[in-house]
């Protein structure tokens, strides 16, 4: 078995199973993973230096080896709130209006990638897989190979890839995607951003496909495929059990005292449709009137990435639409909307699902979305709840039977909202036992295998 190096921009240090959760479910995940193997997570700490060293801070955490670098303030501007969260992150989600583009980020985006190849390197065996993740690091692949290293690398993009009309406003887009096919393997959250990649390809670059998506690129044999990612599900449903979810559930059911709760769990990001989700729900209280001593939304949004002025501008929005709301709406003795900067641990999480007779989740656009998997699996199997989901979310075209919404459109969430409060039972328990079987089986733990057998598999085929 061969050694796994997983390399992110950040690294969160695994516990182990069963461990009380603030944890990432992609920790878990790979930590088992990263524990068969003896493996090693690369990343940046999250801490600043003022000059770079390429010293790296060791540990070894329940059989897992953690190696981080400091970056310099610097970096951490240009880099990561810059190229990363400026740039590239809109522009992914489709929202170019909000997407900078400036060459001092993108010179510190290569500059710190050169720094994550230059401190990986000598840490490296020739027989490791190396597996990358997510739009930090797209060029860190190159990197290595020039460096020398002839391992099987893999990429993950955890968000979606955008449509080749919109990636061309990026400067020196072809650049970057041919740094990203020095990669062996390269993996995508679904079939629409697989193809958006490969006609970018094709269209821009000239590049012929296989029926098997893939391709011969400068002497190497590259393949392209989608992983759906999933939930850590034995985890959460362990969770579930929990005193911290059982009290969780209570709270909300003893303090909704029988309204119809529509639960809501985001980062506070402009990709996770808040603003119209907000309006939508209060078209919905305008136009049922009657409705609104029956419903109760429950709006969980932890603030984000607040060095950046449009999530600190997203906060201002949806601060004045839910006072608006609950303006109008209110009475002495009942608040329609509770808003809640704040984030849970996914036990209590577990416990708001399952209290919550709706999850609404409506990006504009996602890579995945793992809320709506952890709503469906929180559900109770004799009372389960309705999902609403964008038609925008990776997850859609995994969760067929949710009810599936334009995000952008007030109608389509509205009505979407009167047919789950009044939806029978046995439909309820018929949508959710479909949706709950395929998240079941495409978990987390399946994710990972996958890819890490596509990218030891495809090494027994003849290169170029
Ligand atoms: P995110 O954009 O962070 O991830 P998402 O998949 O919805 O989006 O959430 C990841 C995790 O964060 C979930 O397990 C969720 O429970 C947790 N979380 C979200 N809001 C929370 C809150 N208010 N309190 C506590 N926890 C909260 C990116 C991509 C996604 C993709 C994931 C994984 O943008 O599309 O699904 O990576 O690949």
């Amino acid at each position: 078995m061969s050694r796994l190096v997983v390399v992110s921009n950040r690294v969160s240090v695994p516990k182990g199973r069963g461990a009380a959760g603030a944890q990432g479910g992609l920790a878990v995940a790979l930590g088992s993973a990263l524990r068969e193997s003896r493996g090693v997570w690369f990343g940046w700490s999250g801490e600043e230096t003022d000059h770079f060293t390429g010293d790296m801070n060791m540990q070894r955490n329940d059989g897992v080896t953690t190696a981080t670098i400091d970056l310099e303030p610097q970096d951490v501007e240009e880099y990561y709130n810059g190229y990363a969260n400026r740039t590239l992150w809109p522009l992914f989600h489709s929202r170019i209006d909000l997407a900078e583009y400036k060459t001092d980020f993108g010179r510190g985006y290569e500059r710190v990638n050169e720094r994550f190849a230059e401190t990986l390197f000598p840490l490296t065996e020739v027989d490791d897989l190396i597996w990358v993740h997510d739009y930090h690091l797209f060029p860190l692949g190159e990197r290595l190979r020039r460096r020398g290293a002839k391992n099987r690398i893999g990429f993950f993009l955890h968000i979606p890839w955008p449509p080749r009309n919109l990636f061309v406003s990026l400067p020196y887009h072809e650049r970057l995607v041919r740094t990203v096919l020095e990669y062996d393997l390269i993996g995508f959250q679904d079939e629409e951003s697989l193809e958006n990649f490969e006609l970018y390809c094709q269209k821009e670059l000239g590049l012929e496909i296989g029926e098997d998506h893939c391709l011969d690129y400068e002497g190497r044999h590259v393949c392209l495929r989608a992983f759906p990612i999933g939930i850590d599900f034995d985890e959460f449903m362990e969770g579930g059990k929990s005193k911290q979810a059982k009290e969780a559930e209570r709270r909300i059911r003893e303090s909704s005292r029988g309204r119809s709760v529509i639960i809501g769990v985001d980062r506070l990001d402009y990709s996770k449709g808040l603003p119209e989700r907000f309006d939508a729900v209060g078209r919905f209280f305008d136009t049922y009137p009657e409705r609104v001593t029956k419903t109760l939304y429950v709006q969980i949004a932890p603030p984000s990435r607040q060095d950046v002025v449009s999530y600190q501008r997203i906060r201002e929005t949806l601060e004045q639409k839910a006072g608006q709301i609950n303006g109008a709406q209110s009475e002495v003795d009942l608040v329609p909307i509770r808003y809640v900067n704040r984030g849970y641990a996914r036990r209590e999480l577990f416990g708001f699902y399952r209290a919550s007779r709706i999850g609404l989740v409506t990006p504009l656009r996602d890579g995945m979305n793992l809320v709506a998997k952890e709503y469906v699996a929180a559900q109770d199997p004799e009372d389960p709840g309705v999902l609403v989901l964008s038609q925008f979310a990776g997850a859609a075209s995994q969760l067929p039977s949710a009810l599936i919404v334009n995000p952008h459109s007030e109608e389509s969430i509205c009505e979407a909202l009167v047919q789950a409060q009044d939806m029978p039972l046995e439909e309820r328990k018929q949508r959710w036992s479909e949706l709950m079987e395929s998240v079941r089986a495409n978990d987390v733990e399946f994710w990972r295998k996958s890819f890490v057998e596509a990218l030891v598999g495809d090494a027994a085929q003849p290169k170029g």
